[in-house]
């Protein structure tokens, strides 16, 4: 094993790694992949680096009886390591007393977040699995990603189409786009990624070809460089959140220039007589026109009545970004972006027509594999509370609260024990301040994590975890034909164990261990996975090597079935018998369904909604920069935000803050300065970057900086490392979605002229040894290992 080179599948690539004298060596691209991403690089130092978690560890306090947590408990205590022996019995027992004393609907384990690549040690089957087979959990729905569209794209186009998977192929928009209007952009930092695991990225080279082809490209985005690398592309600046303002004055003027497609709306539509009105005015006095727009948006008005002219006549793709609607009304954007397609009549037609998330991840335009991978089977969930996943904080702040979510009248459950299994909620979740507090609630929090992360830190107990590199494994994603043996390269750091073998013993400790495994090792459910993926396969026509093959081989490189397609097509070519799964089995401009819910801030057709917080509301006059926390170049989301990669990336140790030239010189800011962020909700620190490639009153401070406050445990204390979410909101998108709003997020900005507070996030915490704890070394004597 020790010099050989092994082949690995991450969420940012697929890596040839070495080890040598069971030390990671190198990790290099895959030479198959046209255009790799750094990110892999960060592997080195890392994996084996001091950030691991090496031993099972528990909170002080928890240990000494401080279940509640309490301030300062959480988040700012030592940690005791113990056997795994201890540990598991602990947790064992934990669970089974939080089950017998307040039913497993107490238990939340959504354990959102994005683990690592891998089809059988992925670490939410893992964890929804186990907890499956002692009764339940209470569990969580929907994304961070795009938990806005996820519940309005079915209301309007009948599923998700065209969000995570059959969009239009890159192909058909290369040979018959004429014009690609990107709200959101299309950098192609974002398409480094692929959930699941990448293996070759193809999506830069898929938008140079239409652009040679002859495509102009639009960049709509308050920020310059969304526009994708190495392509000719217009910057067309806009205020943040008010791309559903712009796209429904350019509906007004295909209106009130007869520029729209009657016979399109005619058949493939219903409701459209209600938005027209809207659009023209005629229900609420005020014509969504371009003067209107320009007011909101900052596109000048000729701008845009040019623009609607320009798409009338040319063969028009309207590409929009996920991040618009992580904002407030998050919903809106999406059905305009459909009515404003609607009206164009080229749905469904090669290069025309719409979709979601292109360049937000590698996969979008990418055709299908036209059969279904197979996941480690989840078993029944007998508890039937869940919640819409960013409400997590409100959940757990509010027992027995009850909220509207898509028509339906909810109630939190009263949550005593959470269980985070592969997800870092201390970086994906807004509001951390606020998180920081409703995380003191639950008596018991169980995290299991490689690295010692803000949530790993917070937790009661922390059960280190292996990292893929460490374990056999499988990769296959939807939307790459390239199947991977990811096999182990190097022996699992300190005692880290997957999470397999520790829900097995947990199983086992609970008496549902046959349950869990079947009776099988990890090594007997790699094969089993590749055999049942290899029959999907082949009932499609497409062949896959037997496993032993695959195995020696280290991967396989599968034919493609289909090879192009076109959202919503099929519909196009046979409205009768294509139905959407829609109410009226057409593009619902008007929903009937959503308007019966009576919601004010999401009524029955695309509207404007002022959002609760942008450049045009009152609070700007206290805090007058819009925030807006894209996803970062250098990682994926926290993961390994301390290495390499990531770390050149960082400006004065911290998280780069990229603000207009203006803005900056008017607070005497200079480029590479600490600056203070900051707003009601919470401050941090990041490192000043000066450009021009922002409008004047945003800014722009990616995610995953490891979360670093001054007093831990403690909610507002200055965060010193850059972590956008002590300042973003958390309020969901409307009662229709209930999803995220980062991106509506308004601050100031200003010098830090005092000392320079050091970050600490990458400094292990203090951990003492079990028998070095006074009065708590006598609860283990039976233990083997201690
Ligand atoms: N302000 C703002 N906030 C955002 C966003 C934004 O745009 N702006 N974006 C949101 C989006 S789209 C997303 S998807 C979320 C992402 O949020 P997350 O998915 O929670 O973020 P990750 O950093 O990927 O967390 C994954 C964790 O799993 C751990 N892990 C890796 N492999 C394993 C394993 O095998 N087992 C176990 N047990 N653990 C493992 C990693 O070490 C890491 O800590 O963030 C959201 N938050
Ligand atoms: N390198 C890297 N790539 C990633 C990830 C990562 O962590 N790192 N995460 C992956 C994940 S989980 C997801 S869900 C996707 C997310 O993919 P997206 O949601 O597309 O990504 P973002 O980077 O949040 O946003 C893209 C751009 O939208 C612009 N934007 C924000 N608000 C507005 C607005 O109101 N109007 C307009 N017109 N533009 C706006 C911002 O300038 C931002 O740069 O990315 C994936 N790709
Ligand atoms: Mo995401």
């Amino acid at each position: 094993m020790e010099s050989e080179t092994l082949l690995t599948t991450m969420h940012w690539g697929t890596y040839e790694v070495r080890a040598e004298n069971g030390r990671l060596v190198s990790v290099e691209p895959w030479i198959g992949d046209p255009d790799p991403s750094p990110i892999g690089k960060s592997m080195l130092g890392t994996v084996q680096g001091d950030l691991r978690v090496s031993r099972p560890a528990i909170r002080r306090g928890w240990l000494e009886g401080n279940r509640s947590g309490g301030r300062g408990g959480r988040g700012g205590e030592a940690f005791v390591e113990v056997s795994w022996e201890t540990a598991l019995d602990i947790v064992a027992a934990e669970l089974d007393r939080v089950r017998v004393e307040h039913g497993n609907s107490a238990i939340y384990a959504g354990s959102y977040g994005w683990a690592s690549a891998g089809r059988f040690h992925h670490a939410q089957s893992q964890v929804h699995r186990f907890l499956n087979t002692i009764g339940g959990y209470t569990s969580s729905v929907l994304s961070y990603s795009y938990g806005a569209a996820e519940i309005i794209l079915p209301h309007v186009l009948g599923g998700t189409d065209g969000l995570t998977g059959n969009h239009s192929t890159w192909d058909g928009i290369e040979r018959h786009s004429e014009l690609i209007i990107a709200f959101g952009g299309l950098p192609w930092r974002n398409a480094q990624i692929q959930g699941g695991g990448a293996a070759r990225h193809e999506a830069a080279a898929a938008l140079r070809n239409a652009v040679a082809n002859g495509a102009r490209l639009i960049n709509v985005s308050p920020v310059r460089d969304d526009a994708p690398r190495g392509v000719e592309t217009e910057w067309l600046a806009l205020r943040p959140n008010s791309d559903t303002a712009l796209m429904l004055a350019l509906c007004h003027v295909l209106l009130s220039e007869h520029r729209h497609d009657e016979a399109f709306l005619a058949r493939y539509c219903t409701g459209f007589e209600a938005v027209r009105a809207y659009i023209l005015g005629e229900t609420d006095g005020q014509p969504k026109s371009p003067a209107w727009a320009a007011a909101l948006s900052g596109v000048a008005q000729d701008r845009i009545v040019a623009l609607a002219r320009e798409m009338a006549t040319k063969r028009t793709m309207l590409m929009v970004s996920w991040s618009l609607q992580r904002a407030d009304h998050g919903e809106q954007p999406y059905w305009a972006a459909i009515t404003l397609a609607a009206l164009l009549g080229q749905i469904g037609l090669p290069g025309g027509g719409l979709g979601f998330g292109y360049s937000s991840t590698n996969g979008a335009g990418r055709p299908e594999m036209g059969f279904r991978w197979p996941s480690v089977p989840q078993g029944r969930n007998q508890v039937p509370d869940f919640i819409p996943v960013a409400r997590m904080a409100d959940m757990l702040l509010n027992p027995g609260g009850s909220f509207d979510f898509n028509g339906a009248a909810m109630t939190y459950p009263d949550i005593r024990l959470v269980y985070w299994a592969g997800g870092n909620p201390f970086h994906h979740h807004q509001d951390l301040n606020r998180l920081v507090e409703a995380w003191q609630r639950p008596e018991t929090i169980i995290v299991n994590e490689p690295f010692w992360t803000a949530t790993a830190r917070h937790a009661d107990i922390v059960l280190p975890v292996t990292t893929p590199l460490e374990r056999n494994d499988l990769a296959f994603s939807n939307r790459e034909n390239l199947v991977v043996a990811m096999k182990q390269a190097i022996d699992p750091v300190g005692e880290a164990r997957d999470d397999y073998r520790i829900f097995a013993d947990l199983s086992t400790r609970l008496g549902t261990g046959e349950a869990f495994t079947e009776g099988r090792a990890a090594s007997d459910w790699i094969p089993l996975l590749y055999e049942q993926a290899r029959n999907n396969a082949n009932a499609a026509g497409v062949e896959m090597p037997p496993f032993d093959r695959f195995w020696h081989d280290g991967h396989a490189d599968l034919a493609r079935q289909l090879t192009s397609q076109t959202l919503l097509g099929s519909f196009r070519a046979d409205p009768e018998r294509q139905r959407l799964a829609t109410p009226s089995g057409r593009i619902e401009l008007f929903s009937q369904t959503i308007d019966s819910f009576g919601y004010d801030d999401c009524p029955g057709h695309a509207v404007w909604r002022e959002p609760r917080e942008w450049l045009g509301s009152e609070l700007a006059s206290r805090f007058p920069l819009h925030l807006l926390s894209p996803q970062p170049a250098d990682k994926l989301h926290s993961q390994y935000d301390h290495g390499s990669v990531s770390r050149a990336g960082k400006v004065s140790d911290r998280a780069p803050l990229w603000i207009n030239r203006a803005d900056a010189a008017a607070r005497g800011i200079v480029d590479g300065a600490v600056v203070r962020v900051f707003n009601d909700r919470g401050a941090c620190l990041a490192g000043a970057v000066l450009t021009d490639g922002l409008i004047p009153g945003v800014v722009q401070l990616p995610t995953g900086a490891w979360f670093d406050p001054s007093t831990p445990g403690q909610p507002h204390s200055l965060e010193r490392h850059g972590n956008p979410n002590v300042l973003t909101p958390d309020r969901g998108t409307s009662r229709l979605a209930q999803s995220p709003t980062c991106n509506s997020t308004l601050v100031e900005v200003s010098r830090f002229d005092g000392a320079v507070p050091p970050v600490t996030a990458f400094d292990p915490p203090a951990t003492v040894r079990l028998a070095d704890v006074p009065g708590l070394a006598g609860p283990q004597p039976h233990h083997k290992e201690a």
